[in-house]
Order: C-alpha cells, then structure tokens, then sequence
C-alpha cells in the first residue's frame, strides 16, 4: 500500500491572503515550498524541455530545439507526479479554496527562452474546462527569476468576476482542456463565439510582482492573466498546477479538446478517477499504482486535431 500523502506548506496561508485571492482573482505566494521541491521542478522542466514528450512533439508549433511546454507531466514523469501528490502543493490549494477535497486537474509546464520577445497575450481558461463549478485555482511557480516587465504571470484584478468567456484567446491553446473521449474530431465543437469584441482594462488594475525561484502566484483560472515576453538575460520557466475544491463535476461536453487518457468517469460525476484524482483528504485508489503512461497514438492525433479546428 502507497503512503503519499502532500506535504504541509513551510507556512501557512494568512486569511487575509485566501481574502485577497478571492477578491483579486490572483495573489503572489512566497515562503511555502521547500527549495528541495524547486530545484526537483526545475530538474524535471528541464528533463521534459530536452526530451519532449509525444504529446509535446505533435503540438511544438517549431519542430527543432528545445521545447517550450507539456502538460499532465504528472501522467508520464515520476518527478512531477511526486508533486502532485507529495508536495505542499495540494494544501496550498485546500486552504485557497477553502475546501475540504483536493483533486488534481492539470500541471503544465510554460518555458519562454531568453530574448524571444514573444508575450502571452492576455486571455482566461476557464470556459475551456471540462468541468461544472467555481472551486478552481491554478498555482504558477517561477522557476526563475521574472518580473512584470520579465515575464511573470500577469492578472488582470477582479476579472474572474467579469463574463469574458468568448474573449479573445491566446494562441497557446496547451490552456484548453479536454472534450468527450468518445467523439471524433470531427464532431469537435467549433470555439464559443466571442461575446466581447475587446476585453479592456486599465494598467494600473494588473498585479504583477517580481518573482524569485520558488514563488508562486495563485490564480482563478477565469481570471485574464498573460504575460511579456523574455529579456535578453535568461530563460523564464514556470510549472503550474491546476486544482479542483469541493462540489466540482466533471462536463466534458464544456471542454474545449478531447481527453488523452480514458478518465473512467461518467458526464456528471465528481472529479476523481485516474486523470483528474482526489488527494486531499485522502489520495484516490485509482492512482496508488501509478505507473508513467503515455498517452496513445490515436487519443494524440484526435487532440492535435481538435487544437487546429479551435
Ligand atoms: O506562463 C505563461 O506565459 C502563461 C501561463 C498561463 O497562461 C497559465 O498558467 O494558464
């Protein structure tokens, strides 16, 4: 029998931290995970960057050179997997979401190299989701040193509470999550039509902090968040983790790509199962085997199918 369970946090959350994420749609957290869990990150994004992962490969936009992202590496790496269900991570979670259950959603890896120039635009991910209900955040962990002006995550304050589903989107489309599993592409939903021509805000309503390897900002994934591009001093890599808290339901017919694991749970149900498990309180029985499992062939050429229709 497994005996994972997450770490507690070096400290934790203030209330008037948990206050201000729920207020702002974002906060930066500092001082809660061990710098062993930040150089093993940092250990395994570069591991994931040099050795892409099928499902990296059939969507890098360019074919050569190192990566720039991967998702559910925790499905396929041993290092990420381990935070998922061993570091502080799902507790950081619970206490933002103010929770009682934990389950896991999605960690991605984000890497900018040094001097691109290329930003994130700004977009939200949460009408992408295949999934009913609010208790959502995402952790974003630097993994180097970045700022406003340096690529750290930038949120737009307050606007998980305004109606931009249909916004203007990123082209990144690694944000989106997952539809069915059954259907074809070809039954794929064409994109939401944009409700709103332009999203606006005012500069002084983006909060956007300096970062240090280690820190972390704490997302509602409805929020608008984005960022500049790199200077020409150093790479900018971020993981993020994405969690669910009590009450959400799994709707794959509001993703926006199909799964690329079978996630044994019908239209309806509380999240759990093999993709998207309970950690908190307890871990899931349907991932105490874990073992790396890649997704296959079919399930990948399905998903880069539906990313070049939406
Ligand atoms: O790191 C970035 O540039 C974008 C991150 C992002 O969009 C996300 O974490 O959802």
């Amino acid at each position: 029998m497994s005996v994972l369970a997450p770490e507690a946090p070096l400290r934790d959350l203030s209330a008037e931290e948990v206050d201000a994420f729920h207020r702002d749609g974002a906060i930066r957290i500092s001082g809660v995970f061990p710098s062993e869990w930040v150089t093993r990150l940092s250990e395994g994004v570069d591991f994931v960057l040099d050795n892409p992962s099928i499902l990296a490969r059939a969507t890098a936009s360019h074919a050569s050179g190192r990566g720039t992202g991967d998702a559910f590496m925790w499905k396929t790496h041993q290092t990420f997997h381990d935070f998922v269900f061993t570091s502080p991570a799902a507790r950081i979670a619970q206490q933002l979401l103010r929770s009682r259950t934990v389950n896991a959603f999605y960690d991605q890896i984000f890497a900018k190299p040094k001097a691109t120039g290329q930003p994130t635009p700004f977009h939200e991910d949460a009408s992408s989701f295949p999934i009913e209900g609010g208790q959502v955040v995402a952790i974003w962990i630097a993994l180097d040193p970045c700022g406003p002006e340096s690529a750290a995550l930038k949120v737009v304050r307050g606007s998980h509470e305004w109606d931009t589903a249909g916004a203007p989107m990123t082209s990144s489309l690694m944000h989106s999550m997952m539809k069915g599993g059954k259907g074809t592409a070809a039954e794929a939903p064409a994109p939401a039509p944009a409700r709103h021509d332009v999203v606006e805000w005012d500069e002084k309503d983006l909060l956007a902090w300096d970062l240090v390897p280690g820190d972390a900002v704490a997302f509602n994934p409805a929020a608008l968040h984005g960022a500049t591009g790199t200077g020409p001093e150093r790479d900018r890599r971020a993981f993020c983790s994405r969690w669910l808290g009590d009450g959400v339901t799994f709707q794959p017919d509001r993703g926006v790509l199909p799964m690329l694991w079978d996630p044994a749970i019908e239209p309806g149900d509380p999240m759990g199962g093999p993709l998207f498990p309970r950690v908190l309180p307890t871990i899931d029985e349907a991932v105490r085997e874990w073992r790396p499992q890649e997704p296959d062939q079919e399930r990948v050429d399905r998903f880069v199918q539906a990313i070049r229709r939406v």
